[in-house]
């Protein structure tokens, strides 16, 4: 339908992930030099429904997983894994079909240790990394979803939630 003009309509979202180390509970089919359970998701804020103009994410792993593209076609819109390793996993949100939006794509970097390292291996503090006291860590970040001109239908969609 028409494109109503000169309106933008924001959504708020939280992406990032948790993780935790592996101690004496660990999944039955965890590879034995995996350290990590981690955890990637895209919610709302309150943990509010999302699903109204998400339609799937695709969270693309580091190619030493097996099947590296997850697709999650239905809220929560998390995937949980295990691992060794911190890498960029790459995130693509698709909207639904009544939004006719292109979707959008950035990199979130696994967070498994409370902190960074430099170049030459020295711990940096993180400045995006949150460690609770139940030593989960957290690398959570605050975005937006900005709709242009949104068409009647999908304007219609976004009010009514
Ligand atoms: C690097 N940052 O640059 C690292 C890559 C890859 C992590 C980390 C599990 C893979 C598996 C895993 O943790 N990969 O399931 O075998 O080299």
């Amino acid at each position: 339908s028409k494109r109503i003009k000169t309106l933008s309509v924001r959504r708020p979202i939280l992406y990032g992930n948790t993780a935790k180390k592996l101690g004496e509970i660990r999944p039955a089919n965890a590879p034995v030099e995996h350290t990590h359970l981690w955890t990637i998701f895209i919610k709302g804020p309150q943990n509010e429904n999302i699903s109204y103009f998400i339609k799937k994410v695709v969270f693309k792993l580091h190619e030493t997983y097996p099947n590296p593209t997850r697709v999650i076609e239905h809220p929560p819109f998390e995937l949980t894994e295990t691992g060794w390793g911190e890498f960029d996993i790459n995130v693509k949100i698709y909207f639904v079909d009544e939004a006719n939006e292109k979707m959008i794509s950035f990199y979130h970097r696994l967070r498994l240790h409370p902190y960074t390292m430099s170049a030459t291996g020295t711990k940096l503090p993180g400045t995006d990394i949150t460690i609770t006291e139940s030593g989960e860590v957290r690398s959570i970040f605050y975005d937006e979803v900005v709709f242009n001109e949104p068409n009647e239908n999908f304007f219609k969609i976004l009010m009514s939630t």
